[in-house]
């Protein structure tokens, strides 16, 4: 009697322990289902396409795999602000809340913040696009081939700049053009500048390239007064890279008449008439397109990945009806058979870092 009691005791307490461990791995199972996506902006959005195009296409992504899986991903925007010091201890404390599965932001700055975090939280992953990080397994990095980008860059405001009066009116007999940006920075000084350089030597070797830095990302002021110096330089075609600041150099575009060639998005709404080329990043889509890998699993952590014009996401603009009806027909097919070329692999530029 005594002995069947015992057994029965026994019996009911492995049921229990049972019960409890399916309740157990139940319970961590759905935590590692549970995502939640934030997109960390080092800066502000406004004027700034790279960032907003991030945006757009991470919050795309949750949205359609939430319709498409009857699931309710979260997915929050935050704006770092443009003091460049915080955007470290912002960064920590976003970690450090443990909200979010991924945290998702662009720019060549960032690995150098998000390493020392992954040692201290192993368990957060992020996406960096515009960035390379290598052999960290918490971190997926997509860089952009900005020398590419850069040397059509420069071709579009060497062709220009060499122009006759016929064909570009506010064309100068000086071979000058210039780049404006917002800061120095390793990308911007090994190349987005030598590639703005190298693609302007390609059109004419005797045309100077001046460089400029406004000091920050939104002085519009500054930025315009410093384009209009360039132009009483004899500057004739000008590369702002400064986000919100860009607008100074628009316009001083259109008070004292010289060329913009614009970078990241479709520019030519602008200025029409005054923006002559325009290099597009498929930001948007990498976004769209790597936050919804990451939400179904396929995301690739360590393996630093890099695109260009071959992969289809840097790309010349020239399908836009603004262009079209501004822009020199014999321009747009100059730089569209250089564009083929490097398609083709006949010019190949390599990734300069
Ligand atoms: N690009 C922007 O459009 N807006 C910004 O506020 C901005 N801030 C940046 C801050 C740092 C520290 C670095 C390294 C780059 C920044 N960029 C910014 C530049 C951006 O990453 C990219 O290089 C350019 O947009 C050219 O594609």
């Amino acid at each position: 009697m005594f002995r069947s009691f015992k057994k029965n005791i026994a019996f009911f307490i492995k049921a229990i322990s049972f019960f409890c461990l399916c309740l157990i791995l139940a319970g961590c199972s759905k935590k590692k289902t549970e995502n939640a996506v934030a997109v960390f902006i080092p800066g502000v959005m406004a004027g700034s396409p790279i960032y907003e195009m991030l945006a757009d296409g991470a919050v795309e992504a949750v949205n359609e795999f939430n319709t498409k899986n009857n699931s309710n991903v979260k997915i929050d925007v935050i704006e770092a602000g443009t003091n460049q010091a915080e955007w470290s201890s912002k960064l920590t404390a976003l970690t450090a809340g443990k909200k979010y599965s991924l945290i998702v932001s662009s720019n060549s700055s960032l690995p150098a913040i998000i390493e020392p975090l992954t040692e201290q939280f192993p368990e957060q992953k992020y996406l960096v696009l515009d960035a390379f990080l290598d052999k960290n397994n918490n971190v997926a990095t997509i860089n952009y081939n900005q020398r590419e980008q850069g040397y059509l860059t420069g071709y579009a405001a060497g062709l220009a700049t060499t122009a006759s009066k016929s064909v570009f009116p506010y064309a100068n007999d000086a071979k000058k053009i210039a780049l404006i940006a917002a800061q120095e920075y390793p990308v911007m000084n090994q190349v987005i500048l030598p590639a703005f350089i190298e693609g302007a030597h390609a059109v004419d070797s005797e045309i100077t390239v001046d460089f400029r830095v406004v000091g920050n990302w939104y002085d519009a002021s500054k930025s315009a007064d410093i384009a209009k110096s360039l132009y009483d330089d004899g500057v004739d075609v000008i590369l702002p890279i400064s986000g919100g600041a860009n607008q100074g150099v628009i316009s001083a575009a259109q008070t004292m008449n010289f060329y913009v060639t614009w970078f990241d998005d479709n520019g030519y709404e602008k200025a029409p008439g005054y923006v002559i080329s325009s290099m597009a990043l498929g930001q948007k889509r990498l976004a769209k397109e790597s936050v919804y890998s990451y939400l179904e699993n396929k995301l690739e952590f360590g393996k630093p990945k890099t695109v260009g014009v071959k992969e289809g996401y840097i790309s010349y603009v020239k399908d836009d009806p603004t262009c079209l009806q501004t822009v020199p027909e014999d321009f747009i097919f100059q730089l569209s058979a250089v564009e083929n070329d490097i398609k083709s692999g006949k010019l190949d530029l390599k990734p300069l870092m």
